[in-house]
């Protein structure tokens, strides 16, 4: 029996000259094998969201994978997160995407961005668009139909999505870090007991 599915040992790291590669376009439709990469990426974040995977598989808790991450230098990511407000899931299976446009305002991640192809003691602040407009093919890994669509994001999926892109672009968070971010609001996660205060 062979079990397939992405682990930590599968995700290669900073200094492998893949993730400084600018990835290829993907072509449509997209091939059975491709399909499958974007649900064995998708599977892995589920997968680390899960306490007893993360115990048992060793994984680290993610909110997104790019394909030049697992060495396939193709445009295409998965990311799986939560809005600011808790309330709405974020997951969608993207191919070729394109930031069309992106708001003035700035923002970026209060504890600072990591990542999954670096030591995970390396955090940093990086400051991106509050607000972008990307054109994208999304996949639905259910029924593998793909649709053009412009997705809209705000705030902290914003930022998800903008360094899955980054990924795409041989761009690390790395490259981006700042000492500090005077004058930019950070990202703020609201509680359920935040919202009863008010
Ligand atoms: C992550 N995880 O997945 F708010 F349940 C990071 C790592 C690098 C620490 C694993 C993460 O942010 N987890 C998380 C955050 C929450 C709630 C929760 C889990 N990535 C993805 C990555 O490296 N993709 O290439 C790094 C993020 C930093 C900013 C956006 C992506
Ligand atoms: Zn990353």
């Amino acid at each position: 029996m062979v079990i397939d599915m992405l682990l930590m040992k599968d995700i290669i790291q900073d200094g492998h000259p893949t993730l400084r590669k600018k990835a290829k376009l993907v072509d449509l439709p997209l091939s059975k094998e491709n399909f499958n990469t974007l649900k064995l990426m998708m599977e892995y974040i589920e997968n680390s969201q899960n306490d007893e995977l993360v115990t048992q598989f060793q994984l680290r808790p993610s909110v997104g994978l790019a394909a030049p991450q697992i060495n396939k230098s193709l445009k295409m990511f998965c990311m799986k997160t939560l809005s600011e407000d808790l309330k709405t899931v974020h997951q969608y299976a993207v191919v070729n995407p394109k930031i069309v446009s992106h708001s003035e305002e700035m923002t970026y991640l209060p504890g600072g961005e990591g990542c999954l192809s670096i030591d995970e003691n390396t955090t940093g602040l990086v400051k991106r668009p509050k607000r972008i407009k990307a054109k994208v093919h999304l996949v639905d890994l259910s029924t593998g139909s793909v649709k053009e669509t412009i997705l809209k994001l705000s705030g902290y999926p914003a930022i998800v999505f903008q360094h899955e892109y980054d990924h795409l672009l041989g761009i690390l968070f790395i490259d981006k870090i700042s000492e500090s971010l005077p004058n930019i609001e950070p990202i703020h996660f609201i509680t359920e007991d935040e919202e009863t205060e008010i």
